[in-house]
């Protein structure tokens, strides 16, 4: 993205909707000057709000707003900006945006560029300004509370943390680069080896579990079973609506149907499944390949299982649970309220009614046993999904979690690079250890500072930034 940082900058910064108020953000040098051309009220205090109207070019009352004006550095840009309530109407809101981009070198900001600008004058890090997009986006309450703590700056002291560490290691090394004949003895004196190892054991423990991009993409959950088990009769309980449809065709789901949920403030992705069958239909077979697929994907698996109906294949799909991400829901209360009566499990499967758990070879899952058409049925099994996401969560290590890809990506870099750093004490006769080392050191530091901006490089603003809407 190419920015002429002198340019005073404006667009919306609300929904581009019709709505009561809408708040346009003005930022750069000629902020204060710009505005005050148009408004009727001499500005005269910094972080005071004024009532008045807005005058075109041609005289015309545009509106009447309330206008504040923040001295930079202390705004969010960190330039001087000012924002202007209108009244939340287009046509009000492409009046006044027409007549500041007509004055001298203002024009309108490019998605994100608020920010970016907010970053280049050092008023937040990288993962700040992620967590102010994800902020925006959030949708749930555990969405909400972990981008609030990524914009409070929680990720960059954890990323700031392992960073110092490198540079700590790196400035021993550097040292050691003085005394080549005695360099080993120097950082094995330090304990630069070992303390190597231990930083890649914490950043191999911060991706261990994926818990912080789960909360902000949704966590997947796939319902998966036999034709007619009653998946789609889940799915419809669980969002509340006609989502799927029902029928006692056996087949009837023929594809992945996907729901967006809420629960207990986690966010959830619910897919019902086409039931898995061997099938010669083209269709049909096409949907079971995705509806095994899905279920390999997905971070959780409910599997639905009619007890009348209960066979090999079920316990096939028994076989495709992973302990701790799958539970168990045996269909049709209604009809067989005693699961163990009809000894549906012929003795390979042990079904312990007390603490409602399945075992089957070693594996054991929770279940349920629901009448699916029925909606009081919901609360149990909606307490059982949350249970489980929040132990899956709650596994995760405490304090900020990693919420990107690029986190990720950056965190595997650091511990190629360093263990490249270890496994040079390994090589006997090493040539010029420290030097080798300090180097591998440095790109270690390189990479994890991108994560917070610390050693920043255009492409990776272009990537954080070009995410963001117009305004932010
Ligand atoms: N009485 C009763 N009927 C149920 C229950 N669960 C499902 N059904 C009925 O069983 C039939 C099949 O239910 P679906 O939810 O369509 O089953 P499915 O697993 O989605 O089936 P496919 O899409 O064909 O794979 C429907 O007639 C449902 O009304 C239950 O708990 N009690
Ligand atoms: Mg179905």
């Amino acid at each position: 993205m190419s920015l002429f940082k002198n340019d005073t900058i404006v667009a919306l910064a609300s929904a581009p909707l019709a709505a009561g108020v809408g708040v346009i953000r003005v930022s750069g040098s000629k902020a204060l000057n710009h505005v005050q051309k148009l408004f009727s009220k001499e500005i005269i205090k910094h972080r005071y709000m004024y009532y008045g109207t807005l005058k075109g070019s041609n005289g015309m009352v545009l509106d009447e707003v309330m206008v504040v004006y923040f001295k930079g550095p202390n705004s969010f840009t960190g330039e001087d900006v000012v924002e202007i309530n209108c009244h939340g109407g287009l046509a009000v809101i492409d009046s006044i945006l027409c007549e500041l981009k007509s004055l001298e070198n203002c024009r309108h900001a490019e998605p994100g560029e608020f920010t970016r600008r907010a970053f280049m004058n050092d008023k937040l890090d990288l993962t700040a300004a992620e967590g102010i997009a994800d902020l925006v986006a959030a949708e749930t309450e555990e969405q909400r509370r972990q981008a609030l703590s990524h914009v409070q700056g929680e990720l960059a002291v954890k990323f700031e943390s392992w960073r110092e560490r490198i540079m700590h290691l790196l400035a021993h090394t550097e040292a050691a680069i003085d005394f080549p004949d005695e360099e080993l003895d120097v950082l094995q004196a330090a304990g630069i080896q070992e303390k190597i190892k231990l930083l890649v054991n914490d950043l191999q423990e911060a991706i261990e579990t994926n818990a912080g991009e789960r909360l902000r993409d949704g966590f997947k959950v796939a319902i998966l079973g036999k034709p007619n088990a009653g998946k789609s009769s889940l799915t419809n309980l669980l969002t509340g609506k006609e989502t799927a449809i029902v029928s006692e065709i056996a087949g009837t789901t023929r594809d992945v149907i996907d729901s967006h949920l809420n629960i207990k403030g986690y966010p959830v992705i619910l897919s019902d499944t086409a039931g898995i069958r061997d099938t010669d239909d083209v269709i049909e077979k096409e949907g079971v390949g995705r509806a095994k697929k899905k279920a390999d994907e997905a971070d959780f698996s409910i599997l639905v299982i009619d007890p009348a109906d209960f066979s090999q294949e079920d316990l096939q799909l028994i076989n495709l649970l992973k302990s701790d991400r799958g539970c168990i829901v045996f269909s049709r209360a209604d009809k067989f309220n005693q699961l163990v009566e009809f000894n549906i499990f012929n003795n390979t499967v042990e079904l312990s009614i007390d603490n409602q758990m399945v075992k089957y070879k070693n594996k054991e899952f929770k279940y349920l046993h629901l009448n699916l058409t029925q909606n009081n049925s919901l609360s149990s099994i909606l307490e059982l999904l949350a249970n489980m996401i929040g132990k899956l969560f709650g596994k995760a290590q405490t304090g900020a979690r990693i919420s990107r890809e690029r986190h990720r990506q950056s965190i595997l870099d650091t511990c190629k690079h360093l263990n490249r750093g270890h496994g040079l004490f390994e090589e006997v006769n090493s040539f010029s250890l420290s030097e080798l080392l300090a180097q591998d050191l440095r790109d270690a530091a390189h990479s994890i500072g991108q994560v917070t901006g610390k050693t920043d490089t255009e492409d990776v603003l272009d990537l954080v930034f070009s995410s963001f809407c117009i305004g932010k």
